[in-house]
């Protein structure tokens, strides 16, 4: 009994002894392979949590709400550690943000440049401490594209001229004037000029597309419903509106409805977005033609963050795929609709 007993504590502690060795080896040789860089004292960034410092534009459509949720969904399953300013729609905002990011020492920052310019001096700041920029959804218009590593978004000349296309295919035969007024996003931003300018490039083909009035609803619906009262005041024959989002568009609706019109038929309307709002009422006959701009951008940011923090190639613009829809093609869409 006695030496059956001993033997057992030999075998107890060789085996002890065998496991914390094992588990010592596997210890080093896990800190090593996970820290090549262990010996030189630092830890590459791949190795440790990304810090992604995000700023956000606002909160000022539909559009923008599921750009957030996105991005947000996305920096969770990729286990980055997001800190997320809103700038409610204020560039000054955004530039706080912006340094408030370069002095927590972020691994990467992305934003959404609410207006194009005035970005020099800031994104310079980041690049001389070291930490790369990505810019997501809207343009900045600096000359150095070193400044920033990639821009992950739609082209919006591109949505304008879907839009000014189905228009000029509806009236291709018209003998009279089309009035058309437009409700402009936000002043400055990217989305507003370049949506503009490509409707205008295709609109301008045929003399008898006339924009009579133009201003900004600064992409809310509160906006678009003001400015489009001030228009239905203002101008006795309204023929089209084109609004460069759904939002304006919504906002718009309601005043043509209170003036006693009907939206998509007294007066045909155009939007950007296709969001679901905009999507229902695009299946309602509200809304004639809408242009599909993505707001799901967060997995291909998240993408983008990676390839940077890996010092990988990435290419210096990115464009989302967006399709367009009328009516019918709303109605159907719209029970799939995730946003
Ligand atoms: O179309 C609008 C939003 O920048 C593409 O911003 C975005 C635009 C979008 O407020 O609804």
């Amino acid at each position: 009994m006695r030496s059956k007993k001993k033997w057992g504590l030999v075998i107890t502690l060789a085996m002890v002894m065998l496991v914390s060795t094992a588990c010592n080896s596997k210890g080093a040789s896990n800190t090593d392979s996970a820290n090549p860089a262990a010996g030189e004292g630092s830890t590459p960034a791949s190795a440790k949590t990304i810090t992604l410092g995000f700023s956000q534009v606002g909160a000022e459509s539909g559009w923008r709400s599921a750009n957030t949720k996105s991005i947000q969904d996305s920096a969770k399953e990729a286990g980055y550690d997001l800190k997320f300013s809103d700038a409610q729609q204020k560039q000054e905002n955004q530039i706080k943000a912006l340094r408030s990011f370069i002095q927590q020492k972020v691994t990467v920052i992305a934003f959404s440049p609410v207006v194009e310019s005035g970005w020099d001096t800031v994104l310079k700041e980041a690049k001389d401490a070291g930490i790369p920029v990505i810019l997501t959804d809207r343009a900045v218009d600096s000359p150095d594209k070193s400044l920033y590593k990639t821009f992950i978004g739609s082209d919006f000349v591109e949505e304008g001229r879907k839009a000014g296309q189905w228009l000029a295919d509806q009236y291709k035969d018209t003998q009279e004037d089309v009035n058309i007024v437009e409700l402009q996003g936000t002043t400055g931003s990217a989305p507003a000029n370049d949506r503009q300018e490509g409707f205008m490039e295709i609109i301008g083909s045929n003399a008898k597309l006339k924009v009579i009035a133009s201003q900004t609803g600064d992409f809310t619906r509160a906006k678009g419903k003001e400015v489009m009262q001030a228009f239905l005041k203002a101008h006795k024959k309204i023929d089209v509106l084109y609004a460069h989002n759904d939002d304006m568009a919504l906002g718009a609706i309601q005043a043509i409805e209170a003036a006693g019109l009907k939206p998509g038929v007294d007066i045909k309307i155009i939007s950007v977005d296709a969001v679901k709002d905009g999507m229902q009422a695009a299946a309602d006959g509200k809304i004639n033609f809408i242009v599909e701009c993505n707001p799901l951008l967060g997995p291909q940011l998240m993408e983008a963050v990676q390839a940077v923090v890996d010092g990988k190639e990435i290419e210096a613009r990115i464009v989302t795929d967006e399709t367009t829809f009328t009516s019918d093609q709303a109605k159907e869409a719209l029970p799939t609709r995730e946003y």
